[in-house]
């Protein structure tokens, strides 16, 4: 019988009949912790140094230094953990539970340069490899797009040229902007540059807005990239589409990368570089529900900036959309 008072600090003796069953890191439920009080991490999981011994994680990487535009996503990853109080255990919509499934925790942030962009890159390089080289799975809260590229050398330095689930309002593939080959506008660029996606498997979900030549995405379908414009979104539930996207990336591993300007700024207003008509949150989640069943090795949710969030929503979106993420892991188990 737990002592009285033990309650105060422990989630595992809190959420009482979860961990009972669960020998996996269990939240303190809402139920019997007050949500506004401890300190901040994702989804209320504990927070540990390192991944090891678990099987996936939240990372965070606190840098705006590649932003172009309206800055702030350094704050990105915080604001995220604060939002993120309003997790609780199980996914009602798709029934997993991630919790008595996997091993995960909240490791921190990485060390970032804020001074210096191509350090701060070789930094977030290092620190995914060690991430990775214990087996676990990253789930990263960004951050600018900029940190897709050292995320991805660290994943393809493991498992080789990976497929990639790209849900963004932008294409992030300029080669060079202000005389800049590092930047958020350039991620998959260099990623294709160094050989670190299986182009063949790599789809662009929501990309809109005005373009620098009549053809935006040209150079993306001239890697063999599927480009879906958010035209062919508009009105549509994306449960067929992700069907399509499920075979396209087979059984290979999949890298999933969703910026938060995919998304109408109506519903997320605070990011860096907003596109009008964008995708809804209900699209959002099919496009991360539609990635059941791949061999994803890694997950990012990036470009929240909250000094352009006045009301928490979009971090509470993005909060929501990495919870989703985490349940549609390897190994997930689902009451269904
Ligand atoms: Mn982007």
């Amino acid at each position: 019988k737990p002592k009285k008072g033990a309650c105060m600090k422990s989630g595992k003796t809190c959420n009482k009949k979860l961990s009972e069953k669960s020998r996996y890191n269990v939240p303190p439920s809402a139920e019997f912790v007050a949500r506004v009080s401890g300190i901040a991490t994702m989804g209320k999981l504990p927070y540990q140094e390192t991944a090891n011994g678990l099987d996936a994680a939240f990372i965070g990487v606190p840098i705006d230094t590649g932003t172009s535009n309206r800055p702030g996503a350094r704050f990105g990853p915080r604001q995220i953990r604060a939002e993120s109080a309003m997790l609780r255990a199980y996914n009602s919509g798709t029934r997993a539970a991630p919790y008595e499934s996997l091993m995960v925790a909240d490791i921190g942030d990485v060390n970032v340069n804020v001074y210096d962009l191509k350090d701060t890159c070789k930094r977030i390089r290092e620190a995914f490899r060690s991430v990775l080289a214990t087996g676990c799975i990253p789930l990263t809260m960004g951050g600018d797009h900029t940190i897709a590229y050292p995320i991805l050398q660290a994943v393809a330095d493991k498992h080789g040229p990976v497929g990639l689930v790209h849900v963004d309002a932008h294409a992030d593939t300029s080669d060079v902007v202000l005389g800049e080959k590092i930047g958020h506008g350039t991620p998959f660029r260099r990623c294709v540059e160094e050989g670190l996606l299986d182009c063949k498997r790599v789809v662009q979900i929501g990309l809109r807005g005005t373009g620098y030549s009549p053809d935006a995405y040209e150079w993306s379908r001239a890697q063999g990239f599927r480009v879906v414009q958010v035209e062919e979104c508009w009105f549509k539930s994306l449960a067929p589409l992700m069907a399509e996207v499920r075979t396209q990336m087979g059984s290979g591993p999949v890298y999933l990368s969703f910026d938060i300007d995919a998304l109408d700024p109506a519903f997320a207003p605070g990011t860096g570089t907003p596109e009008i008509a964008g995708l809804t949150p209900i699209q959002g989640l099919e496009i991360i529900r539609g990635c059941r069943g791949l061999n994803l090795v890694g997950c990012d949710l990036v470009e929240v900036s909250p000094p352009y969030d006045t009301t928490g929503n979009t971090a509470l979106t993005a909060a929501n959309l990495l919870f989703e993420m985490m349940c549609v892991l390897p190994k997930m188990k689902y009451y269904d």
